[in-house]
């Protein structure tokens, strides 16, 4: 057995791991948080845990292949290289253009972000990120000169104010929410601030919620400016001598907030409550502000960065600890995509196209007379662009943008016209890999062999727990050798990934003066780095230069900053609303966003049933007072529609929404749902400055999808379904699940059923079938059995209170069903004596609803700590903790 150490792949927190592989043949590893790394200390959420479940063959995508037929890999990488270069000739470079993300390696990326700006010529090349934290990139560069991220996680531990922003960090940071949790264990001084439109599991620890206007949080912070001014709580010293453009700031603050009631009118607040915000912001010294895409994914989302970043220069909170506006950023290698420069509008190694002196040293360090000197097209403008024939070669990898981008089903027609879409993915059937011409197969996480750098700066190796799967490459190979093949033989010839990160360290301390700083990224410390060296990293925060290899655990302590006089900039922020406001044809703001065990689009965290099993369906929360005037009950289906498109969702009353406000989880794709790609409903318009979509408000219209039944399905094999429009499909620890509905009516339950369930089956015998019809009703229930052992069942009812899957479930597991348990089946429920768990709450442990009631009631439990006693739930990564108290008896 070898003990492996890593970094997990989803999110920005960056958890080093510990992985211990068991049988390489079977993939068969056991996952542990590393107790030595610094952003984890060991801890892992319900995602990282589960990481092992993960990294099987099913789905994978494991061949290259050219409009469907299975290729070798010399032919696949000429076709790709021969036809970029035929449409390059005929067209123009700005005929083609590289779709990448934040979940390549940084060395990937690097690869990719020089063949397109430095040797195909053009800066095409932009990234999910653009969707994710463009606007802070755009917010910090405005402010400090450079895409600095100042803080690190110790400064949430030493602080004694952390406002919260647009972040449901409990469920999308759970280790750094964690540790917040902890800090606040430990000094009973620290107050949280959950700044959001709708109650979130953050809010489990907050001292105050405010449940602001969706899209007012720059006129909130204009507020804290104004207030802090006219209460002298400035830090007059540190504007005068380390910033510029105050007084701008200020008088637009105060003009556009007004007074406490006004900004509390404006945002939809109680008085009481922004006064109490305004006091702790005014008088707190350590002050954590951490924002995320409640603020950047708006229509003025770097405005409101810096609305955040000028109340922290104001007071002088910034390089010190336990203070600064700090952004969190989402995926694994967000950060490692900003440091090569991959967004459309940037340059490698945190340089600007738009700077000719730094076009100038990078095409000098690449040895490239072709580099881009002026920005790509961002996100949406490139799809635009694919859609109206601009563009005619597009490359996609390691993202899903048929469900991820606004206005998706425009992003899939534009594809479905492109001359040639490649997708380099490790997953098969993504929506997006449904359009490839080519396919090229990428190694997965487990295989993956690089660094990434995680939300506080810190560089992290991601190393192979085993070899490459099928004919899997990895994305840097991939591209490096496409590049080969279009000519670029001598600027491409990396053997491994240790050649490529050399290269990036050696361009980011490439005529940058360690002493004065003059760029902020530098990895001059690297420079020289051998193989083993390379495979021996440990985590390090960034600046790595040559004198200070510890790393820089946090910027501008002395006040400099990276523009041209070392002074951080105000920038004068005058609010706006969301672009498209909610009107009468679409009343509703819709808001999207993530749930506790999924990432994005599932085609990783969607293998895991532990994972599937908390949320499994596509779900629209309403406010009950918004369900009852529009006959919206719970669990029944409703239609959300925009002016772009529409989705089906199960409808979920919660109170902790506003009235007017609805939010659906971005989850769901066309392979796990018939309706549930929300992308498709999003409106496209975007912010200015960073070319950001606004993905939290879009205004819609919902009403009740008029379902005349309902059915689910248990089914050992994957089944292909006919005959119900509305479908999803759910992976359970040893079947699948399908949630069905239809507004058509007539159909014969019984043929039906047998087609579907055993339609393979030459020989469908009637004593394997267990049947149960009330015609008159509307109940049909039947089950299919082979030698006593489950295969399928099948629920169909009027309405959509179908039995729950827990105990059902867990019959898959069996051999053989006893004749108790055969009688009881058709019924759902388990036989008398045994006991069904429910939804699943807690996935480290698999524990369910249903127990942690009857433990509730039965062991009168008082405190999370009890059930955690009691039954291990909440006890593992800690994300269940909020939803465990709603199970608690409520105090009288
Ligand atoms: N479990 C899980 N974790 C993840 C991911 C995942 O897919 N699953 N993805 C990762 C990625 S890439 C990212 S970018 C991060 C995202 O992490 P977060 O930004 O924390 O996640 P979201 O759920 O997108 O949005 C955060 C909150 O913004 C709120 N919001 C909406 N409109 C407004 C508004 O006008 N003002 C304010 N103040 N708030 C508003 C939403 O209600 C939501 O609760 O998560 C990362 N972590
Ligand atoms: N409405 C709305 N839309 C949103 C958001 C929102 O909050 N609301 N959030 C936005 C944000 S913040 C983000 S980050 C995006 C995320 O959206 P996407 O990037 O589209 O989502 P993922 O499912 O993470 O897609 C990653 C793909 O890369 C594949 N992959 C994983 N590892 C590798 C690898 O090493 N190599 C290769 N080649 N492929 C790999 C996966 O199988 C998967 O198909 O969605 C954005 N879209
Ligand atoms: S918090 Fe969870 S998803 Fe994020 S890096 Fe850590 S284990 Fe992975
Ligand atoms: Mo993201």
């Amino acid at each position: 057995m070898n003990t492996i150490k890593t970094t997990c792949p989803y999110c920005g927190v960056g958890c080093g791991i510990e992985a211990t592989v068991e049988d390489s043949t079977t993939h068969r590893v056991t996952i542990k948080g590393d107790s030595t790394h610094p952003a984890n200390f060991g801890k892992l959420c319900s995602k990282g845990a589960t990481l092992g479940d993960t990294v099987s063959l099913e789905n994978r995508l494991l061949y290259p292949s050219i409009h469907g037929q299975r290729v070798d890999w010399d032919s696949a990488l000429n076709h790709v290289a021969a036809r970029f270069n035929e449409i390059i000739e005929k067209h123009g470079p700005e005929a083609v253009a590289f779709y990448v993300s934040g979940q390549l390696l940084t060395e990937d990326y690097y690869v990719a972000n020089k063949l397109m700006k430095g040797f195909i010529g053009t800066a095409n090349i932009d990234t999910n990120s653009r969707l994710c934290m463009s606007s802070a990139v755009v917010g910090y560069k405005r402010a400090f000169g450079a895409d600095t991220v100042p803080c690190n996680y110790e400064d949430l531990e030493l602080a004694e104010l952390i406002l919260l922003v647009g972040s449901n960090a409990a469920w999308c940071h759970p280790i750094a929410f964690q540790r917040i949790r902890k800090a606040k264990e430990n000094n009973p001084n620290l107050k949280v601030v959950v700044i959001d439109p709708r109650a979130t599991a953050s809010c489990d620890i907050a001292d105050l919620h405010l449940p602001v206007k969706p899209g007012m949080d720059a006129l909130l912070f204009n507020g804290i400016l104004a207030h802090l001014q006219q209460n002298g709580r400035l830090d007059q010293a540190y504007i005068d001598d380390h910033t510029e453009g105050f007084a701008a700031a200020v008088s637009e603050a105060q003009h556009s907030a007004g007074s406490i009631e006004q900004v509390a009118s404006a945002c939809g607040l109680s008085s009481a409550a922004v006064g109490t915000l305004f006091d702790w912001f005014a008088h707190t010294e350590k002050t954590v502000t951490v924002y995320s895409q409640g603020i950047n994914q708006s229509g003025s989302g770097s405005d409101k960065c810096n609305a955040i970043i000028n109340c922290h220069l104001a007071t002088g909170r910034i390089g010190k600890p336990g203070m600064g506006p700090f952004s969190f950023t989402g995926q694994p290698n967000a950060m490692g995509g900003r440091e090569v420069g991959g967004l459309a509008n940037t340059l490698a190694a945190h340089m600007d196209l738009d700077n000719p002196e730094h076009v100038d040293r990078v095409s000098r360090f690449w040895g490239s007379d072709k580099i881009a000197d002026k920005q790509g097209l961002k996100a949406v403008a490139m799809f635009d662009a694919i859609a109206a024939g601009q563009i005619k070669a597009v490359w996609i990898m390691a993202t899903n943008p048929v469900v991820s981008m606004p206005d998706a089903d425009k992003v899939k027609h534009a594809l479905q016209q492109c001359e040639l879409v490649v997708v380099s993915d490790c997953i098969a059937n993504t929506d997006t890999a449904q359009l490839a011409h080519v396919l090229l197969p990428a190694t997965g996480w487990s295989e993956k062999d690089g660094t990434v750098t995680n939300l506080e700066r810190r560089i992290s190796r991601q190393r192979p727990l085993f070899p490459a799967s099928g004919a899997a490459r990895h994305d840097w190979w991939i591209i490096s050798q496409v590049a080969q093949r279009m000519g670029f033989r001598e600027a491409f010839n990396y053997a491994s990934s240790a050649d490529v990160f050399r290269e990036h360290a050696a361009l980011s301390a490439f005529e940058n003066d360690t002493e004065h700083q003059l760029r902020d990224f530098n990895l001059s410390a690297f420079a020289r780095i051998d193989q083993h060296d390379f495979d021996a990293l440990q985590p390090v925060q960034w600046p790595v230069s040559a004198g200070h290899t510890a790393g820089t655990a946090r910027m501008f302590a002395d006040g400099q900053y990276f523009t041209a006089n070392r002074k951080a900039r105000f920038i004068s922020i005058t609010p706006r609303p969301p672009v498209n406001a909610p009107n009468a044809d679409y009343p509703f703001t819709l808001n999207t966003g993530r749930l506790r065990d999924q990432w994005h689009t599932m085609t990783r965290t969607g293998l895991a049933a532990k994972l599937t099993a908390h949320r499994p369906e596509p779900f629209v929360e309403i406010h009950p007072t918004d369900a009852e005037r529009l006959g919206l009950a719970a669990r029944s289906l409703a239609n959300i529609q925009s002016l772009w498109g529409n989705m089906l969702a199960r409808v979920e009353i919660n109170p902790g929404q506003q009235i007017g406000s609805l939010f659906v989880p971005m989850h769901w794709t066309g392979q796990t749902s018939s309706h549930g790609r929300m992308g498709a409903v999003v409106n496209p318009v975007v912010d200015p400055h960073s070319g950001q979509p606004e993905s939290k408000q879009t205004p819609v219209h919902i009403s009740t999808w008029p379902a005349q039944w309902y059915a689910t399905i248990l089914s050992r094999k994957p089944l292909h379904i006919e005959g119900a429009e509305y479908q999803v499909k759910v992976r359970g620890e040893r079947y699948f699940r399908y949630e069905l509905a239809s507004t058509e009516t007539g159909k014969d339950w019984r043929v039906w059923a047998r087609s579907l369930l055993a339609a393979e089956e030459q020989h469908i015998d009637d004593n394997y079938w267990l049947e149960y019809s009330d015609q008159q009703a509307g109940y049909y229930r039947t089950a299919y059995l082979l030698d006593r052992e489950l295969q399928a069942c099948l629920f169909v009812g009027p309405n959509s209170e179908l039995p729950e899957p827990g105990w059902l479930g867990s019959l898959f597991a069996k051999t053989e069903l006893s004749r108790a348990e055969r009688l009881s089946l058709l019924s759902g429920l388990p036989p008398k004596g045994e006991t069904d768990i429910g939804r699943i709450v807690c996935s480290c442990f698999n524990v369910g609803e249903k127990s942690i009631k009857q433990a509730v009631q039965t062991q009168q439990l008082q405190s999370v700590a009890d059930i955690s006693a009691c039954l291990n739930a909440g006890s593992g990564c800690g994300s269940c903790v909020a939803e465990l108290k709603e199970f608690l008896p409520k105090p009288t």
